[in-house]
C-alpha cells in the first residue's frame, strides 16, 4: 500500500444524505478507496479515538456528537495522501475553510463540520488501524 490517510463522515453529513456527494468529491480529487464502513461508534470507542482532545473543554460533546449516530470510516490512499487531504476538506472550522472544500460546502459549524482527516501519516496508521482490521484493506 502506498501513502494512506484515514477518513470519517461526520454524523450530521451521513444524516443529511451527503455521504455521495462527499466520496464523489474524494474520489474526484484522486484518492483511492482502500476500506470503507458505515458504522455507529459507542461513546467509549468515540472517547478513545478523540482521547488526544481528552482535557479539552469541547471533548464531551464531541464524543457525544460522534456517537449520535452512524458514520462512515475509510482509508483511502493517494501520493502525499495525509496533506492533500486535509487540503481537499479544508479547516476545522467551516467559516474559515476555503471556496471548494468538504467542509466549506458541507459543514455546518465547528462541532459539527461533516469530515475528519488524519493530521500525519503515524495517526493516519493508528486510526486506519483503530477501524479496519488487516482483512478490510484492497
Ligand atoms: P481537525 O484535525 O481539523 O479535525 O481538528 P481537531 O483535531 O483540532 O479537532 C477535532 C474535532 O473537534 C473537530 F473536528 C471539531 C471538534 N472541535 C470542536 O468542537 N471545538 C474546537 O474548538 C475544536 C475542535
Amino acid at each position: 500500500m502506498g501513502n494512506i490517510t484515514f477518513t470519517m463522515i461526520k454524523p450530521e453529513a451521513v444524516e443529511a444524505n451527503n455521504i455521495g456527494g462527499i466520496i464523489r468529491m474524494i474520489e474526484d480529487d484522486g484518492f483511492r478507496i482502500v476500506s470503507l464502513k458505515k458504522v455507529q461508534l459507542s461513546k467509549q470507542r468515540a472517547g478513545e479515538f478523540y482521547a488526544v482532545h481528552k482535557e479539552r473543554p469541547f471533548y464531551q460533546e464531541l464524543v457525544d456528537y460522534m456517537s449520535g449516530g452512524p458514520i462512515i470510516a475509510a482509508v483511502l490512499e493517494k501520493d502525499n495522501a495525509v496533506a492533500d487531504f486535509r487540503e481537499l476538506i479544508g479547516a476545522t472550522n467551516p467559516a474559515d475553510a476555503a471556496e471548494g472544500t468538504i467542509r466549506k460546502i458541507y459543514a455546518t459549524s465547528l462541532a459539527e463540520n461533516a469530515i475528519h482527516g488524519s493530521d500525519s501519516d503515524d495517526n493516519a496508521k493508528i486510526e486506519a488501524n483503530f477501524h479496519f482490521s488487516s482483512e478490510e484493506r484492497f
